[in-house]
């Protein structure tokens, strides 16, 4: 009186549960776009968190009065004189007031990044952001 062994259905239900896990997980890197925004003297928002590995385009406004960049920095920086244009992993380059840029790169290692505007002195009156990457 004994039943064949077979896979039972709550065993199957797991198997495909982690598949759509690790599906749903891998999903999320396929492309991201940070909303930025600028003005005198702060970015909006002034943090965002991205997973390694992305796509990330950014779509910068500057609804300030002033010309402003968005520039991602490999490192945390945290004056101006720590500034060191080697290490910029991206940049919008100078965008005019009432103008919108859009760019891509690929999110880098995780870690946590310096996002700033380095045009003398905006960067030290408060043009400065977080970029967050994790694994
Ligand atoms: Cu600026």
């Amino acid at each position: 009186m004994s039943s064949p062994k077979r896979p039972g259905i709550r065993h199957r239900l797991g198997l495909v549960c982690l598949i759509l896990l690790v599906a749903g997980a891998c999903g999320n890197r396929d492309a991201v776009t940070l909303d930025v925004s600028a003005t005198e003297w702060q970015f909006t928002p002034g943090v965002w968190s991205v997973l390694a590995g992305m796509t990330i385009e950014v779509k910068f406004t500057n609804t300030g009065n002033m010309t402003h960049e968005w520039t991602l920095v490999g490192t945390i920086v945290e004056s101006e004189a720590d500034y060191d244009p080697a290490l910029v992993l991206f940049t919008t380059g100078l965008i005019k007031p009432g103008d919108t840029f859009r760019g891509r790169f690929t999110s880098p290692a995780a870690g946590t990044y310096t996002v700033g505007c380095f045009i003398p002195s905006h960067f030290d009156q408060g043009m400065r952001a977080v970029l967050r990457v994790t694994d």
